[in-house]
């Protein structure tokens, strides 16, 4: 059974300009925590005292999800966050030649070292504690120095590895993809008869986060790092509801309440100040909203003409756009829904005729509207029999 782990508090708040008060941050894990995800990362305590008592207060909730905190490999990070009293540590630190030499002015060996001593020493403060280790940009690293870091780590004690696109490289089907990169640090692990749980990370710098996401998986990764609305570091990572969606619906790994991810968007957005983008996927006003005349003739008499996935899956209902796409087929399913029955023929074409005009205005007319359109034709009607 994969886990998902949701870093909209960590990642996300790394969106530039995006900050979670502490009571937003607790309401934010609380609805992650009803809907059912495995690992919530709360945030980075040594980046601030707020951030240190946001994840404290997490932590003590007492929530089915394992509390986890994000640490650089450094002893002081490591103890802030044992102090918080999560269940879930990740320790991340680079191991490129590049980074290496250039920003930290080490050697791979001084570099595993570290890791391996903040790791021992996490493990042993708190045996209880799942603690992964990331090679930052791992993806881009050589790959024997991710495989010595990486040895180093689950030696250390570290139960899972997390491959990271830390700037969103791969792309599926090319040799650059996850699906490979998996499967071949996992049978290096296998050679040395060593078993951490593999984790993935992948940011969408070229709109390819879910993709790989969903490769890494299919290669045997078990854990899978999301966010609300995608948020984080540029472009983002994977969007939560996205995956959750796809590995539900296409893969049976359904353990998640998808009906409250409504009400997690809606306060992620407006406490992040991201609006949802109208054709966002699952979650956008639109995305189950059919408007040409064709598609909602046949949606109206079956939705699957139109649709791979029923609202009713996230809670929310099928609309029918009315604009000057309508055809008489999104009227008559509006007016049904309205309960008006008694309109004449002549008065829906009218009806529509009106619906197109404001169409053409460059905006739909809504359910509140319509009755009103409705009663301006039929007066109109009216007029012109008594004249
Ligand atoms: C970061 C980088 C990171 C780390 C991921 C991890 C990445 O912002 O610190 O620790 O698993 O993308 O590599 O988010
Ligand atoms: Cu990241």
């Amino acid at each position: 059974m994969v886990q998902v782990l949701d870093a909209t508090l960590r990642e996300g708040e790394q969106t530039p300009g995006v900050y979670f008060d502490r009571h937003i941050k607790l309401a934010v894990a609380n609805l992650l925590d009803e809907i059912g995800i495995d690992i919530i990362e709360t945030g980075h305590p040594a980046v601030t005292n707020e951030i240190y008592l946001a994840v404290k207060s997490i932590a003590k909730k007492g929530f089915n999800a394992r509390i986890g905190a994000h640490a650089r490999s450094i002893k002081k990070d490591v103890e802030l966050a044992l102090e918080c009293g999560v269940g879930f540590l990740g320790i991340f630190y680079c191991v490129s030649d590049e980074r290496l030499n250039g920003v930290f002015k080490k050697d791979l060996s001084e570099a595993v070292k570290q890791i391996s001593e903040v790791i021992s020493f996490a493990k042993k403060e708190n045996p209880n504690l799942m603690i992964r280790y990331t090679p930052e940009d791992t993806v881009r690293s050589k790959f024997e120095n991710v495989i010595s870091a990486a040895v180093g780590a689950i030696e250390a004690g570290a139960d899972i590895i997390s491959v990271a696109d830390t700037t969103g490289y791969m792309v599926p089907g090319t040799k650059n993809n996850m699906f490979d990169y998996i499967s071949n640090l996992k049978s290096e692990f296998d050679r040395r008869g060593l078993k951490p749980k593999i984790a993935v990370h992948c940011h969408n710098d070229k709109g390819m986060a879910l993709a790989n996401a969903i490769e890494a998986y299919r290669a045997g990764a078990e854990i899978i790092d999301a966010t609300v609305l995608g948020l984080g570091e540029r472009a983002g990572i994977v969007d939560l509801a996205q995956l959750l969606i796809v590995l539900s619906t296409d893969f049976n790994e359904g353990h998640w309440d998808l009906k409250k991810l409504p009400e997690l968007y809606s306060l992620v957005s407006k406490h992040s100040g991201f609006p949802i983008p109208a054709n966002s996927p699952i979650i956008g006003a639109n995305a189950f909203t059919h408007c040409a005349g064709v598609h909602t003739h046949a949606a109206a008499l079956n939705p699957m003409h139109y649709e791979s996935l029923n609202p009713d899956i996230v809670g929310r209902e099928r609309h029918f756009a009315l604009d000057h796409m309508s055809g008489i087929a999104s009227l008559k399913y509006a007016l049904k829904v309205l309960d008006i029955d008694d309109l004449d023929e002549d008065v829906q074409k009218e009806v529509l005729e009106e619906v197109k005009k404001v169409g053409q205005r460059g905006r739909t007319v809504d359910l509140s509207e319509l009755p009103h359109i409705v009663e301006s034709c039929k007066h109109h009607k009216f007029i012109k029999k008594i004249d």
